[in-house]
């Protein structure tokens, strides 16, 4: 796979396959399914392996993107698609009971490759739900030990996933552009 990739991972119907949609040039590659169990309370389908986009950063280079599924039981495909790449952005979903601990949950899932590349973390549903004080995400990435940009998000926006796009680059190396 290539180097040149970015991993979204974080809770069911936080918004992954959403995030890829609308960041992607071109129509992306999605494995949703009918959610047969506990998923289906929350949305019909579900992703099973994986989401792929691509788009295109200094007009030249292409990134992929690559989504991960929500749901636990597929959680082989975490490390799978944790092969080298830039970094992962994070999406948590504030209409979900607990969010602050999704959060702890996926830092925890993902320590490695976040510890080797970089983070962004974005949340989204807050228009649904009223965000919890940013500063208790700060301090629950602090005992973490992460540090990371963190923003509210729409995954049907494209001017806020790009914003968190360029944030992560940013942090990789503040050099790197995405020209949107
Ligand atoms: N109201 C609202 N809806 C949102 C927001 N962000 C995403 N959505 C919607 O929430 C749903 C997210 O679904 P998916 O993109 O399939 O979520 P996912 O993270 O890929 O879920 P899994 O593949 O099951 O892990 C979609 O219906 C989006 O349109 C937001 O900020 N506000
Ligand atoms: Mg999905």
């Amino acid at each position: 796979m290539n180097d040149s990739k970015i991993i979204f991972a974080g809770p069911v119907g936080s918004g992954k396959t959403t995030a890829i949609a609308t960041l992607s040039d071109e129509p992306p590659v999605c494995t949703n399914q009918i959610a047969t169990d506990m998923t289906k309370v929350r949305k019909s389908k579900t992703t099973v392996a994986m989401d792929y986009g691509t788009m295109t950063l200094d007009a030249k280079e292409k990134i992929h993107l690559y989504g991960t599924p929500g749901q636990e039981r597929f959680n082989f495909m975490w490390d799978i698609l944790t092969t080298n790449g830039l970094g992962l952005i994070l999406l948590l979903d504030n209409t979900r009971r607990d969010p602050l601990n999704d959060m702890s949950f996926f830092l925890e899932s993902f320590k490695d490759y976040i510890n080797e590349t970089s983070i962004a973390i974005g949340i989204t549903q807050t228009d649904i739900a009223p965000l919890l004080k940013m500063n208790r995400y700060q301090q629950k990435l602090k005992q973490h030990g992460v540090s990371s940009a963190i923003f509210e998000v729409d995954a049907r926006s494209f001017n806020d996933m790009s914003q968190l796009v360029q944030a992560l680059l940013f942090s990789i190396d503040p050099g790197l552009e995405y020209s949107a």
